[in-house]
């Protein structure tokens, strides 16, 4: 046996021993273990020692039950039915045959046993989604993807590999029928989605373990709520994050920040937050405030919040190896910091010069890092941004880890960063989110993160990194944050504009149209580039750009509802369409399109000189947001999108719950509730509230609705408003109700207003 090996599968909670099959595979002496979990999914591992227990997992939410009273038979060559699946094993190799979809899976994973990894047997017309963030083509097909988390600062977006590997796919026939894969393996992954051989997609690894789950459909909305299943959901984020954010590397100081949040106020921009990049750190330290540039930090905090400015400030994980920093004394002391295969402890070159780097993949060492967000969080700071956890380091043409760095506590023997790497940025959320959770245990912690793996959604937002102020980049945005949606992790979004360089005015509107209709919504720019805020190119800009963001948080409790839905099945905000449509096969490429929830189509325009585009318009009837323009589709049809104005669809049946203009979110509980009716006969939609910051929601202290109206005689509408889940009861507040009536292609525009507590006696409602 292979002494990598057999500490790979030490140590670890015991799990899943008893109700799984082995079987000898190839000559090797390892051993496939499959389980049967609970909801149809399978489990398959490649197991030195059978009495061992399973790996740990990074990615897991917990240890997946394992269906009842399942057992297989027969030792040599073996088959069986489990959840209707045919499987069946032989040597070197498993197959599975589902009705409709046959995977088999064959190969020789062992490295010593020179085989070329994992084959998976692929046809021609089969789509494959997923994998997390990349910069290409959300379906895959034809691609070769690398896992291996990297600083890529200036990417482009033909390269394939960048800050965060999440080892799940989605396969996908071209009828729509689905299954997902996940390998759980948080080392270096190489994926060719038939681009070598389109009858194959070909994974490698090391070679040294292997922990593979297979998650069944029937389509990919069904696999992805499996798949979130397994590695967990977001929490609900507070009300403010959804808000609109502005930062910048770095407003460095008090006068800077407080010129910034004047502006925006004084220009009616609504605003949530504002970001404390590395500059407003003294000497760039992960958790220490320069007190030069900010001197009185609480009282500065404390104005902001005052006009509903949060604060968010930077953590990175390299702390500085110096005798006379505190934090680095303490971790040092407390053997929290990675060492060298030698046992030295491994220094690097990062922001703050020659740094220690938490081993994260402990959970002494999480809560020790986790303890030092206190001082943050009594100076104010509501948010933190983790960055540079792929991890980073400049001094080493990887930029990263050396292979042999070594973690421990992960299982009981350490283990080489190799195996772990693409989970050091995971585990580095995990320290803060629960850090956070426990120094504030009543408030949601908001945290953002660079790098992630599979899971991460768990603990936090993230953005798209390093972009360039380009169209291509743009274009790219959208991409990443369909497919980090696809992939279990539905919050997220990217610098608008661009972070590198600097964009042309057009660019920015362009950038901000989408970027304010994306899951996470913030205004980012690199150091020593113009300025890059709202207001930055002037009009007519700077009125589009406000009126972007109005439109936003005109739609927040339409976006926190998705956020909901989001939190409770994992299902994406944003969504590329062939998620709500894989029957229509024309929707099957499409990514330069979206939905919002099931009911809001938008097409941004990413490119330039554009006043129109080309949209598909699946099945039903769209009604333009904010003209009365409709489309019956399935059609492809060129619309109208000038700058300001861009593509944005509400589908025929659906009820949007909206709110009136406010200035942060924190006005919201005081604005004026509205809910947006576009209806023909019947129209349906839902609604969720609750206090926005309190971890009250986990106790029933929210009210989730479903609203429905429907026509009922000539001008005349019921609308009703019925309790879904939640304590909370129906208020007595107004809300105002804006139907527009199709008929064929014209619009009947009328408005008018209740309480929400008649609603469910359903008072009728006869247009004046
Ligand atoms: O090496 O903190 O992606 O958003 O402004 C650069 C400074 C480090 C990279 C992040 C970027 C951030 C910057 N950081």
């Amino acid at each position: 046996m292979e002494p990598d090996l057999v500490r790979r599968f030490n140590g670890g909670p015991v799990d899943m021993v008893d109700s799984t099959v082995l079987e000898q595979v190839g000559d090797c002496g390892a051993r496939l273990r499959v389980s049967a979990l609970s909801r149809g999914v399978l489990r398959f591992e490649l197991v030195v020692d059978p009495s061992r227990p399973s790996n740990p997992s990074f990615a897991l939410v917990e240890t997946p039950r394992i269906r009842e009273g399942w057992r297989a038979e027969g030792p040599a060559s073996w088959r069986t039915q489990v959840h209707g699946w045919r499987v069946r094993l032989a040597h070197d190799r498993f197959q599975i045959d589902a009705e409709g979809f046959g995977l088999k899976v064959q190969g020789s994973w062992f490295r010593h046993a020179g085989g070329p990894g994992l084959r998976l047997e692929r046809s021609p017309d089969e789509r494959t989604f997923g994998l997390g963030q990349r910069a290409a083509h959300i379906e895959r097909s034809g691609q070769t993807a690398t896992l291996w988390n990297v600083d890529a600062y200036e990417y482009t977006v033909e390269n394939d590999n960048l800050y965060q590997s999440c080892p799940f796919f989605i396969r996908m026939t071209s009828e729509g029928e689905a299954i997902g894969l996940f390998l759980d393996d948080p080392g270096r992954l190489e994926i060719d989605f038939g681009a070598a051989d389109p009858s194959a997609i070909a994974i490698r690894g090391r070679g040294d373990a292997l922990d593979l789950y297979v998650l069944p459909g029937p389509d990919p909305k069904s696999v992805l709520e499996r798949f979130t299943e397994l590695t967990g959901r977001m929490p609900m984020p507070p009300l403010w994050a959804l808000g609109y954010h502005q930062s910048r590397y770095s407003y460095a100081s008090e006068p800077e920040v407080r010129s910034i949040a004047r502006e925006l106020r004084r220009r009616r921009i609504p605003c949530d937050a504002i970001y404390f990049d590395i500059d407003s750190l003294e000497g760039l330290r992960s958790f220490h405030l320069c007190p030069v540039r900010f001197p009185e930090p609480d009282r500065l905090i404390s104005d902001l919040r005052s006009i509903g400015i949060q604060s968010v400030v930077i953590v990175d994980p390299g702390i500085r190896a110096d005798e006379s920093e505190p934090v680095y004394r303490s971790g040092r002391d407390g053997d929290h910091f990675c060492r060298t295969a030698d046992g030295e402890e491994y220094h690097g070159e990062v922001w703050p010069g020659t740094c220690a780097f938490p081993d994260f993949m402990r959970e002494s060492t999480r809560r020790w890092f986790g303890e030092h967000y206190r001082t943050l969080i009594e100076t104010g700071f509501a948010g933190f941004w983790n960055d540079m956890n792929e991890p980073a380091v400049f001094d080493r043409e990887s930029k990263t880890f050396p292979d042999d760095v070594v973690h421990r506590g992960w299982s009981e023997d350490p283990a080489p960063h190799a195996e772990l790497h693409n989970a050091y940025g995971h585990c580095m959320v995990q320290a803060t989110y629960e850090g956070i959770e426990r120094i504030r245990p009543d408030r949601r912690p908001f945290v953002l993160t660079r790098s992630a793996y599979a899971g991460t959604q768990r603990y936090a937002a993230t953005w798209t990194g390093d972009s360039t102020s380009d169209w291509s980049h743009l274009r790219s945005s959208l991409r990443q944050v369909l497919s980090l949606g696809l992939s279990g992790q539905p919050f997220s979004g990217s610098d608008i504009g661009g972070f590198s360089k600097s964009p042309t005015p057009e660019l920015f509107t362009r950038w901000i149209e989408l970027g304010t209709l994306l899951p996470y919504c913030r205004t980012h720019s690199e150091k020593q580039t113009p300025r890059q805020e709202p207001w930055s190119y002037g009009e007519p800009f700077t009125e589009h750009n406000r009126l972007a963001i109005v439109r936003r948080y005109r739609l927040i409790p339409f976006f926190y509802t998705l956020v909901f839905e989001a939190h409770r099945t994992g299902a994406p905000i944003a969504r590329p369409l062939v998620y709500e449509y894989p029957d229509d096969e024309r929707t099957h490429a499409l990514d330069d399109q979206f939905l919002l929830g099931r009911d809001l189509l938008c097409a941004p325009v990413l490119e330039p000189n554009a006043t129109e585009r080309e949209v598909y318009f699946p099945k039903g009837t769209w009604c333009h947001l904010e003209r009365p323009e409709v489309v019956v589709g399935p059609v492809h049809r060129t619309v109208s999108a000038p700058l300001g104005c861009p593509a944005v669809f509400v589908r025929a049946g659906a009820i949007i719950p909206r709110a009136s203009a406010v200035q942060h979110t924190g006005e919201l509980a005081g604005a004026r509730s509205e809910v947006l009716i576009v209806i023909q006969d019947a129209a349906r939609g839902e609604l969720y509230e609750d206090d926005g910051q309190s971890t009250g929601y986990r106790h029933d202290a929210f009210r989730h609705l479903s609203l429905r109206a429907q026509v009922d005689g000539p001008g005349q509408l019921q609308l009703s408003a019925r309790k879904l889940d939640g304590d909370w009861c129906l208020s007595d507040q107004p809300v105002h109700v804006d139907v527009r009536r199709l008929d064929g292609e014209a619009v009947d525009r009328c408005k008018g207003e209740w309480l929400w507590s008649e609603l469910p006696t359903g008072p009728r409602w006869k247009k004046p």
